[in-house]
């Protein structure tokens, strides 16, 4: 776009940009607090490059556009190339092996397929309900992020993998969530200070750490493709099946075991850290707003009766429940922003001349906060907003917290399935209580997560 249009934040300092200006812990908080005072298109600098950034409905409306964008592979994705390298979230859209996986491994994510993963996800969700039992017991608050972390690191591990990482039965996290969260937190640092600056500002621990971080994470995932290969025995039709086994449909191509690791990774970082941000942000609100639990309970109760384990097919049917995570989402899209790039030269808006291969970035939070499209009061917890004759009335691209296009999230029926299935086991069996004088913080590591959220737990009356 031509930058004289572009607003920006008042302070420049010489070449360090508006970066002495940015909460370089929560970048994302702060673009959001700087484009609220900015407008639908603003820019910042951070050091020698510009970044130039959306909120507003329209602008983001055209960038969804398929015929004019693309994704692009922005500096907090391109960060973690070293350890995705060409896996399908981190591939640019020319490598090849983009499609081809994206081809092989579709399947794993169609409605049958998901059927076969429910077992699995109401077998660790079990897991959740013990833990949850024992604390309650035992009179102490559960820890929501760190429980929730447990829950989908283990969901996407036996469905996808056939793995169990034991994490209920750990106190401190697996030692692989460690590793991921230092790295995603060290990319992000990355991304806030560009490669020749951060050794001057004792990058070189960080760096070393990063490098360990790294070898962890890629030795776990060595081991659970080794122990696959070694086995001999098939994980009746998970994806590690698909990775290995599936040739592609039209040309017979399979996978290289290089390109497989990296896959593995993709699916369990991409797989289980927004999932577990989008369940905590939701047991927040449901915790703050006991009329909203209350409709969302009476839901649960009425649909799924007296059954012990609801079915596959009784979890979409749980639609207010769902429109609480919509609504949860739409506030903290816990993957808060996405990439465009423009395929030709082309206008943005009528006024932003964008060459082709230049990109903006959609802020989420700034897009799903637009009162022209969600009202005067866009901070308000409100569900109904979700109901079908609302959607319809709103313009098409407004709420993408799993991105657009071809390059979109694939892993949504996923993570709906599997957090509405959760959400609704919890609200059965207990009342969610805040802890006196909680406010939210969200902290950030490229995703967003609610921090210190703890809750208090009441076990509901057995039902008749
Ligand atoms: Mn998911 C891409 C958000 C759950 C696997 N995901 C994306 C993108 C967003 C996103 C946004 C697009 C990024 C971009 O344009 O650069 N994902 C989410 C959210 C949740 C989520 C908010 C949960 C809530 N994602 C999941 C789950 C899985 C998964 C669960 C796997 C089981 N996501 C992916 C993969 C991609 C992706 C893989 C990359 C897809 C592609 O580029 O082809």
């Amino acid at each position: 776009p031509r930058l004289d249009l572009i607003p920006h934040p008042p302070r420049r300092v010489p070449l360090a940009g508006d970066v002495l200006g940015t909460d370089r812990t929560r970048p994302v908080q702060d673009t959001v607090r700087r484009g609220q005072a900015l407008g639908p298109i603003f820019r910042r600098k951070v050091f020698s490059f510009e970044i130039v950034l959306v909120g507003g409905a329209d602008l983001a409306g055209e960038l969804s556009d398929e015929s004019r964008f693309a994704k692009h592979v922005a500096p907090g994705i391109a960060a973690l190339r070293p350890l995705a390298r060409d896996g399908l979230f981190t591939a640019h859209n020319h490598e090849p092996n983009w499609q081809l996986a994206h081809d092989v491994l579709a399947p794993g994510f169609s409605r049958e397929a998901m059927a076969g993963y429910h077992g699995a996800m109401l077998d660790v969700a079990g897991r959740l309900t013990d833990r949850w039992d024992a604390e309650l017991a035992a009179g102490r608050p559960v820890d929501v992020p760190g429980d929730m972390t447990k829950l989908t690191l283990e969901t996407i591990a036996r469905t996808g993998f056939g793995h169990d990482f034991g994490s209920f039965e750990r106190d401190r996290p697996h030692p692989f969530v460690d590793a991921m969260v230092g790295y995603l937190s060290y990319a992000q640092r990355r991304v806030a200070l560009p490669a020749p600056l951060a050794g001057l500002f004792g990058g070189r621990a960080a760096d070393r750490r990063g490098e360990r971080d790294m070898a962890l994470l890629n030795d776990t995932v060595d081991e659970v493709v080794r122990s696959r290969v070694a086995d001999g025995r098939p994980g009746d039709g998970d994806l590690l099946d698909r990775m290995l086994e599936t040739a592609h449909p039209r040309t017979g191509e399979r996978l290289s075991l290089d390109n497989v690791r990296r896959q593995v990774i993709t699916f369990l970082v991409a797989g289980h850290e927004t999932t577990s941000g989008a369940l905590s942000f939701a047991l927040h609100y449901l915790s703050q707003h006991p009329q909203i639990a209350a409709r969302a309970r009476e839901e649960v109760d009425r649909v799924w009766g007296d059954v012990v384990s609801p079915g596959y097919e009784q979890v979409a049917r749980l639609r207010y429940v769902r429109r609480v995570l919509d609504e949860s989402l739409r506030l903290w899209p816990t993957a808060p922003a996405f990439a465009r790039a423009a395929v030709q030269d082309t206008v943005l808006g009528g006024t932003h001349p964008m060459r082709r291969g230049a990109w903006a970035l959609v802020v989420l939070p700034l897009l799903h906060r637009d009162a022209a499209v969600w009202g005067p009061e866009p901070e308000r917890f409100d569900p109904d907003r979700f109901e079908a004759s609302a959607v319809r009335a709103r313009p098409p691209h407004v709420f993408k917290p799993f991105g657009t296009g071809a390059r979109a999230c694939i892993g949504r029926q996923f993570a709906l399935h599997e957090a509405t299935l959760v959400l609704g086991l919890l609200l059965r069996r207990y009342e969610l209580l805040p802890e006196p004088g909680y406010r939210l913080s969200v902290s950030e590591r490229l995703t967003l997560m609610p921090e210190n959220l703890r809750l208090r737990l009441e076990r509901r009356a057995p039902r008749p």
